[in-house]
């Protein structure tokens, strides 16, 4: 089972600034933690970052065929793409939304995800953990939905 992880715009900062509101884990460190995960519940996690809505977007429509699900944090294009939101539901994976921060503590142009409403789920506030968290939501999906045949 292959699951694409895809990290949007700015995240490539993690762990070197704004320790206070996204952690002091890096990017690298992130994308470590997740591939241990994903190793663990037996299968692979190719990690993804990029500072360009488009190349989201050709990253979402490669990976049909590739992977089985696909765990996105969109950063800021969460809130604005409807792009990457037609995109995701247009390849008709399985999607897990993720956050670091707690969305709905901080700014009202941030409770809002166009991303959520085609999203098995959203799991946002944890820190780096939110990304562990939902690569297990989304593989035991996956288990769930290929036994059940
Ligand atoms: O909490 C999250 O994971 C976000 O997706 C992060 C986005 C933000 O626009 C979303 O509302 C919530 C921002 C990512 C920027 O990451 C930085 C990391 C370190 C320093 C500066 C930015």
């Amino acid at each position: 089972m292959n699951i694409l992880v895809l990290h949007g715009p700015n995240l490539n900062l993690l762990g070197l600034r704004e320790p206070e509101i996204y952690g002091s884990t890096t990017l690298a460190e992130v994308d470590a933690m997740v591939k241990e995960m994903a190793e663990s519940l037996g299968c692979r996690a190719d990690c993804i970052q990029s500072n360009h809505e488009g190349n989201l977007l050709d990253e979402i429509h490669a990976a049909r065929g590739q992977y089985q699900g696909i765990l996105i944090n969109a950063g800021a294009y969460t809130h604005t793409s409807l792009a990457l939101r037609d995109g995701l539901a247009g390849v008709g994976l399985p999607v897990v939304e993720v956050h670091l921060s707690n969305l709905y503590k901080r700014e009202p142009f941030r409770h809002h995800s166009y991303i959520a409403p085609i999203a098995l789920g959203q799991i946002s506030g944890f820190g780096a953990e939110s990304y562990t968290l939902g690569l297990r939501a989304l593989v035991q999906h996956l288990i769930c939905v290929n036994a059940s045949g």
